[in-house]
């Protein structure tokens, strides 16, 4: 950590101080060779488990064949191929095409120009509580300022803020939250200028917010109707995490375009932007890629790990996952009121921290069951514009022991901080 310090920029933080030699099976081993339960993956990328045999397996041949082309300048197939399957798997049935990026952030980036590109118009609406990037456009679409943004603008022109639907906290129905974001939208920025609209289906970062049944139907059929894109970020999402391939099933969405990233290849980094062929195919040739955009190893790893969800139809052991997180949060929030909410779907589940009778966010108290979660030898990530908010995202190969081990020691983590003995009534 010394070594850390003095050799990586400041700015590049860190959530636990250790230093990981290796990893598998929902566990990392550190220098000290300390075993510690992984509830993280990485932020949601080792859904199908840290150095999975079939990445390794895909990875060791690729890397053996050759290991960088540049596809816009010499093509290979597993781009082609990981284009394919994307194209497939993707909601809707429309013809598509898809281009590939390293990060999530080149992602959302790209699919902000192709819409651009395809509509002539210059626009984008984010919502409250966003997280799309890093990047100028993409930390501009981001919503929190520290640290994400604070110091570093100035910022990219022509995004704009609307409010989103967080049950918890704003009490309306899907339908009401949409009205009024809509109205916003229309009044504020207007069809006529407006290229996209893009949301992610679960708010990851921003703290896990599942918007109310109807509120993302409704941003598209507006979408649809009014000429703009509907643009579904599912980097955090995607890939079996929620309990289906994509959360854009659950409501039986169909973006313009989907970004995926994160769980996408098993730990090495790509991502992909998809959509309906008429919009993708907008951008004149040249006008999107990057020297390691669609690197072949990262497509190995990509066709593996798909393959991986499908063959060991790891959805449903999302859900198998979220039933045991339920379980043993909801007991929890019985006796201790500091839980305001067990939210989320599959193994992309949270509990928001409040102070009792308020209501209000309580920050210290995340923080403060986190830091202890880790002394104790489990990664659990803190998340949520008001930092409140305790996010689980373990491999979806983690098994029932290991998972109910780690998040025995996070309950554990608010019984050490002042456990309140009241007992609530009426508390489903
Ligand atoms: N869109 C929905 O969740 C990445 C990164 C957190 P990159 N979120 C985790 C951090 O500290 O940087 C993310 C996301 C959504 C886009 C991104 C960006 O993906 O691969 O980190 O660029």
């Amino acid at each position: 950590m010394q070594r850390k310090v003095s050799a990586v920029a400041a700015g590049v933080g860190h959530v636990v101080p250790v230093s990981i030699v290796a990893g598998g099976g929902g566990i990392l081993i550190d220098a000290d060779g300390n075993s510690l339960i992984d509830l993280g993956s990485g932020i949601a990328v080792t859904g199908i488990g840290n150095s999975a045999p079939a990445v390794v397996e895909a990875v060791t041949h690729q890397v053996q064949q050759f290991t960088h082309a540049c596809f816009t300048v010499t093509p290979y197939d597993g781009y082609v191929a990981v284009a394919e399957k994307l194209n497939s798997i993707t909601p809707g049935d429309h013809e598509k095409r898809t281009a590939l990026f390293n990060t999530g952030s080149e992602a959302v980036e790209n699919a902000i120009k192709i819409a651009r590109s395809f509509t002539g118009k210059h626009a984008v609406v984010v919502f409250d509580h966003a997280f799309h990037g890093r990047t100028n456009l993409t930390m501009s679409m981001t919503a929190k300022s520290m640290p994400y943004k604070d110091g570093f603008g100035p910022f990219a022109p022509d995004i704009y803020r609307v409010p989103t639907s967080y049950p918890f906290r704003d009490g309306l129905t899907g339908e009401e939250a949409a009205r009024y974001s809509l109205l916003q939208i229309d009044k504020q920025v207007g069809a006529s200028n407006l290229a996209a609209i893009v949301i992610e289906p679960i708010q990851g970062e921003g703290g896990f917010i599942e918007p109310a049944p109807g509120f993302l139907p409704a941003l598209q059929d507006w979408a649809t109707a009014n000429g703009v894109v509907f643009i579904l970020d599912e980097v955090q999402t995607g890939f079996s995490r929620t309990g289906d391939l994509f959360a854009s099933n659950h409501e039986t969405l169909v973006p313009d375009i989907i970004t995926t990233g994160k769980g996408i290849a098993g730990g090495l980094p790509l991502a992909a932007v998809t959509g309906r062929a008429e919009i993708m195919d907008s951008p004149q040739p040249g006008g999107l890629g990057g020297t390691y955009a669609g690197n072949p190893i990262a497509c190995a790893a990509a066709l593996a790990t798909i393959e991986t969800y499908e063959k060991h139809n790891l959805a449903v052991r999302a859900r198998q996952i979220g039933a045991v997180i339920d379980e043993v949060f909801f007991e929890l929030a019985n006796s201790d009121d500091r839980i305001g909410d067990v939210r989320g779907r599959g193994a992309m589940k949270a509990v928001e921290v409040v102070l009792p009778g308020s209501g209000d966010p309580d920050p210290s108290l995340t923080a403060s069951v986190a830091r202890f979660a880790a002394d104790h030898g489990v990664v659990v990530l803190t998340c949520g514009t008001y930092g409140s908010v305790i996010r689980f995202l373990p491999p979806l190969t983690i098994s029932d022991e290991l998972l109910r081990d780690g998040l025995r020691v996070v309950v554990d983590g608010f019984r050490a901080h002042a456990p309140t003995t009241h007992v609530k009534e009426n508390r489903p």
